[in-house]
């Protein structure tokens, strides 16, 4: 009961938009040995889920909404502090973003976030991401799996077209292609032949764990 407790304060802090609120409550989440992958997506994530439908739903403008992503990014950076005192052996290499056309990274950044947290290391070169840009990141830091994020029905394509390029490159049977975002889905997934589609953060390292087989 107590450890719900702690996670909806998490969220409400988030929704609240006061960056202390959630500073305090992430350190006090980890204080009471909560799993950071808990934190992450039954604090931080419910938090910005609430958010991102009030916002929709008018409830919320879009400086609060800004304001929220700030305040969830605080706690990311608390719990990324505090598990990299941990030693975690490197899991393997991770390149991600949001690909062209689409500002969406909320999602994104809490994606990101739990694999680092999960000892992978990532190279997240953010959103609207040029395309030839992920080409370029694989080549220079010899990724071992490609995140691919989109928000929007027109911008979902890009995950194909990113395929198309690793293919061209040659590059795409060394690289593990994973996409997701809200209109994502593993049907989606196999009609453009990526390896997998993860509906949030916990799965996504679950399901990169596996493919990277070592779990
Ligand atoms: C916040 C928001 C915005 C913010 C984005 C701020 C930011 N920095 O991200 C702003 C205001 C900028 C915005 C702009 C727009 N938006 Co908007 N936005 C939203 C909103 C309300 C919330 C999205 C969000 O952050 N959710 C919270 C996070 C935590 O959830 P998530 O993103 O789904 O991420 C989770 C999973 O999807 C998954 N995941 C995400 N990425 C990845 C990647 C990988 C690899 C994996 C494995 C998993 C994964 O894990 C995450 C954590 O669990 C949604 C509606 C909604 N309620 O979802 C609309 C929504 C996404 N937006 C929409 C639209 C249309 C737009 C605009 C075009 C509006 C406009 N007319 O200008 C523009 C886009 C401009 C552009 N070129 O991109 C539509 C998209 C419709 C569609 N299917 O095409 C939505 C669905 C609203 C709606 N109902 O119509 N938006």
């Amino acid at each position: 009961m107590a450890k719900e407790e702690t996670l909806k304060e998490l969220s409400d802090a988030v929704v609240s938009c006061k960056r202390d609120l959630v500073e305090t409550a992430v350190e006090k989440a980890i204080a009471e040995c909560i799993l950071p992958e808990e934190i992450i997506e039954k604090g931080l994530a419910a938090g910005m889920n609430k958010a991102g439908n009030m916002f929709e739903n008018g409830l919320l403008f879009l400086p609060h909404l800004i304001l929220a992503t700030n305040c969830m990014e605080a706690g990311i950076s608390v719990l990324e502090a505090e598990m990299g005192k941990e030693t975690i052996q490197k899991s393997g290499i991770i390149v991600s973003g949001t690909v062209r056309g689409d500002v969406h990274d909320i999602g994104k950044i809490i994606v990101s976030s739990m694999f680092r947290i999960s000892g992978f290391e990532v190279h997240d070169l953010g959103r609207d991401v040029p395309l030839e840009d992920f080409i370029n990141a694989v080549k220079r830091t010899g990724a071992d799996m490609l995140c691919l994020s989109a928000l929007t029905t027109t911008s979902l394509s890009r995950q194909k077209e990113v395929i198309e390029m690793l293919k061209e490159e040659g590059l795409r049977d060394r690289t593990i292609v994973m996409i997701g975002g809200a209109p994502a889905t593993q049907e989606w997934a196999d009609i453009i032949g990526a390896d997998c589609y993860a509906k949030n953060a916990v799965e996504a390292v679950e399901k990169a764990k596996h493919l990277l087989g070592y779990k």
